[in-house]
């Protein structure tokens, strides 16, 4: 990973190098923080956060599922981002990593006296897949970890915890030789990526399912937003892994994989096997977005 020079604490900036927590930090044991990923891309007019507020508001959101309250205020939290892109000097593409989490002094489960600490930090990342993933798709595995079931875990936070169960699907995906894990939620439809959410396109219908067992993507909202400005048919279902092998075209969407095409799932080639003709459109639709080049999206950057 590529250093930058500060990051954001609590409200100061602090060296990169000396951004760093005790041992006995509350999150690290204990595993109740909460994070977003958010990008900013160089558009013509400089660096401009995508979805700024939409980030923010989820982070906050998160933060209150899970009980930790937030010493900092939407807005503050929204300026401290501008704030530290700005500070870092940036010239290229950055992912930016606010986390919520608890501090030092308390140890034992019962959290609600533990120091809530925020962090933000932004680095350079290049294509979450690989720049050929983006361009000629990837190979997914289905795992066999089953998708953090609702009767369990808090799902609509973006919560640390919650990434063991994809950490452990993505390890599972990659050392087997496939480049992202398809998890099934507990009654065994498709519920989403270690880190993305999933679209199929059967017959020209865009397909994707609801997000009762994903996480609520703003990438997802994005695709959906520009589906519906394009006229294309869309359906929000539960869908069958079986479903997915015979898709025409199938995708996933996240702010890290940003629009990845899926060519292979468990051996069965999707479609052509290679980025298909909606999944193209979508996706050159969503870098024209990000990268400022429509005008009718304006409103989803932040110019800093
Ligand atoms: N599902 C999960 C489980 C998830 O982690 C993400 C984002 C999404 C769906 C897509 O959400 P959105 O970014 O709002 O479209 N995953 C983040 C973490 C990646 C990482 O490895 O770290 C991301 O894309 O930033």
């Amino acid at each position: 990973m590529e250093k930058a020079k500060f990051i954001w604490m609590d409200g100061e900036f602090v060296d990169w190098d000396e951004a760093k927590v005790h041992v006995l930090t509350h999150t690290l044991h204990y595993g109740n923080g909460v994070f977003e990923g958010t990008r900013a891309y160089k558009t013509n007019r400089g660096l401009a956060i995508f979805r700024l507020k939409e980030h923010t508001k989820r982070l906050l959101n998160s933060a209150k599922i899970v009980a930790i309250k937030t010493p900092f205020s939407q807005e503050e939290l929204e300026k401290a981002q501008i704030e530290l892109l700005r500070k870092n000097g940036f010239d290229s593409n950055v992912y930016i990593r606010p986390l919520i989490y608890l501090g030092y002094g308390v140890m034992g489960l019962y959290h609600a006296n533990a120091p809530v600490n925020v962090a933000i930090a932004a680095w350079k990342w290049g294509a979450y897949l690989g720049e050929e993933g983006l361009k000629n798709g990837i190979k997914v595995k289905t795992s066999s970890f089953t998708r953090n079931s609702v009767k369990s875990t808090m799902t609509k936070a973006k919560a640390v915890a919650n990434y063991l169960n994809s950490q452990m699907a993505k390890y599972e995906a990659v050392i087997a030789g496939y480049e992202e894990a398809l998890l099934l939620d507990d009654e065994g439809f498709v519920a989403e990526g270690s880190g993305e959410c999933i679209f199929i396109v059967r017959d020209g219908i865009l397909i994707t399912p609801p997000n009762d067992n994903s996480l609520e993507s703003i990438t997802q909202d994005t695709i959906l937003q520009i589906a519906k400005e394009k006229n294309i048919p869309v359906e929000r279902r539960r869908i069958t892994r079986d479903e997915v092998y015979i898709a025409d075209e199938a995708f996933f969407t996240g702010t890290a994989a940003e629009v990845t095409p899926i060519k292979e799932v468990d051996g069965r080639v999707i479609g052509d096997g290679k980025r298909g003709e909606m999944t193209r459109e979508l996706q050159e639709a969503y870098f024209d977005i990000v990268y400022g080049r429509n005008s009718a999206y304006e409103h989803m950057l932040t110019y800093i």
